[in-house]
């Protein structure tokens, strides 16, 4: 698997600029590092590469460089910034369009497109590869006007192969873990083919290796002329995050990266249910209602469907990422969640059962059922819980009412269940969300965010749920 962590650094920042700009500036140095560093996949350790002399940069350069079909100096020239800028130049301010494509050029010609698979990795059958391979293809298919033929000879656009460290092109393959598997963008000849590292173990289906539908699906996605994309929740975000291959559907983002490029499907059949391609929640989306809301380790965390927002202490904007990728066993679509600091556990509630993680790692024993926190049977669910620091007590909100838990007993305290109303006036609505951040306890209801002192019970704020999210969209 990538590193996370390095990703987070890589992703901060990209600029925006659509003038031309023939001198290279420092900003352009800048760009050109966190566009390497997303997209190719540029590393800032001192590995076996630079100590052997090669500067990392000029080989990603010239990578990139053939990628796109530039003339390859290994340089940082005018055409490469062009082209580094290009993807997010003419994107309406509002739009979310957060893929990008190898250009408008680079796509396939025809529609009708053939595949071959080469040979075949010892980790699965072969039903198994062909049937991954088949259907990450029609990933793609379903959305766009694209069909695929597979030949069992000859040349195919899209030949299909696994190979490990050098295996016939200028990319070689690193062993275990780090590239995975490549792919090249429509042209002929190489273009369009994909290959799949062999030191790696792919797998059907299990959520130990990489599953091979999921790895094909999105390098197939740079055979038809997507690059990477922003969007966690992406295909073709450049983060491997197991997802289940019998329930993926492609997500929004990616059907409109590819239909930018193809259009959509024209032999839609109107008696088939489609599902609707999951969005990516988005920060500044002012109706936005989360899920959950608390902190970790000093840090807020907002959780919206399968993603979560983490405000990291040296970005201004907070991360955004998928649930699974940080707790591959938590639920998604939680409704509430604290942090106890008294154990330094992090907790997610969904339905009857709660989740404990010790940062990131499950704790055992759990899922547990809510009545461990001493909550009636009758509590279904619960709509948001918060930790009060002075009190140390767990605030947890079902319908009109709380409840207060002792961490330290162990029991609910007695004279709760009380009305919410009761203590945090103002709120007229169920409470969606709640945490305590800098002495300050912030309940959400709704669209909206309520600022209050729980010791003074004075209401001094009434905010947008994405208060904290710092919508960069403007
Ligand atoms: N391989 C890279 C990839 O396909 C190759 C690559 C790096 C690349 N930078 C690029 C391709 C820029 C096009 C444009 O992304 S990989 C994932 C994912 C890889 C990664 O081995 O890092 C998948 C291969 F998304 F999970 F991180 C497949 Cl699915
Ligand atoms: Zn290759
Ligand atoms: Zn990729």
């Amino acid at each position: 698997m990538r590193s996370f962590s390095a990703c987070v650094l890589l992703s901060l920042a990209v600029a925006v600029y659509c003038a031309p700009q023939p001198e290279i500036t420092l900003q352009d140095e800048n760009l050109a590092e966190s566009y390497l560093k997303k997209f190719f996949n540029l590393t800032e350790e001192k590995g076996p590469t630079s100590r052997r002399g090669i500067n990392p940069v000029t080989k990603k350069l010239s990578e990139m460089q053939r990628f796109f079909g530039l003339q390859i100096t290994g340089t940082l020239d005018a055409d490469t910034v062009a082209m580094m800028k290009k993807p997010r130049c003419g994107v309406p301010d509002g739009n979310l369009a957060r893929f990008s494509t190898f250009g408008r050029d680079l796509k396939w010609e025809r529609n009708s497109l053939t595949y071959r698979i080469e040979n075949y990795t010892p980790d699965m059958s072969r039903s198994e590869v062909d049937g991954s391979i088949e259907k990450a293809l029609q990933v793609w298919a379903k959305v766009t006007p694209l069909r695929f033929t597979r030949i069992y000879s000859g040349t195919a656009d899209i030949m299909i192969s696994f190979g490990r460290q050098a295996h016939g092109d200028y990319y070689p393959f690193d062993g275990r873990d780090g590239t995975l598997a490549h792919a090249f963008a429509p042209s002929s000849g190489i273009g369009g083919d994909a290959h799949f590292d062999e030191d790696e173990t792919f797998t059907f289906r299990s959520n130990s290796g990489y599953v091979l539908f999921m790895v094909a699906a999105h390098e197939f996605g740079h055979s038809l002329g997507l690059s990477h994309s922003d969007d966690p929740g992406a295909l073709m975000y450049p983060t491997y995050t197991y997802r289940n291959p019998e329930t993926f559907v492609l997500p929004k983002d990616d059907v409109n990266g590819i239909q930018s490029l193809y259009g959509p499907n024209p032999d839609k059949d109107p008696s088939v249910v489609v599902p609707l391609p999951p969005s990516t929640p988005d920060a500044c989306d002012s109706t936005m209602v989360l899920d959950a809301v608390t902190t970790l380790r000093g840090e807020m965390f907002f959780f919206k469907d399968s993603f979560f927002w983490r405000s990291l202490p040296n970005s201004r904007t907070p991360q955004q990422s998928l649930i699974t990728s940080f707790w591959p066993t938590a639920p998604v679509n939680i409704d509430a969640a604290f942090e106890s600091r008294h154990s330094d556990k992090i907790y997610f509630f969904k339905g009857r059962r709660v989740w404990a993680f010790s940062g990131y790692t499950p704790k055992r024993g759990y899922p547990k059922k809510l009545t461990t926190f001493g909550l009636p049977r009758s509590v279904r669910k619960i709509d948001a819980a918060l930790n009060d620091v002075q009190s140390g007590k767990i605030l947890l909100f079902s319908g009109d009412y709380y409840y207060s838990y002792d961490e330290a007993r162990r029991a609910m305290d007695q004279g709760y269940p009380k009305r919410v109303d009761q203590t945090f006036f103002g709120l007229n609505s169920k409470v969606t969300a709640a945490f305590q951040y800098r002495s300050f306890t912030y309940i959400y209801s709704g669209p909206y965010m309520f600022e209050y002192d729980l010791r003074s019970g004075r209401l001094y704020r009434v905010l947008r749920n994405a208060y904290f999210l710092r919508c960069t969209n403007f």
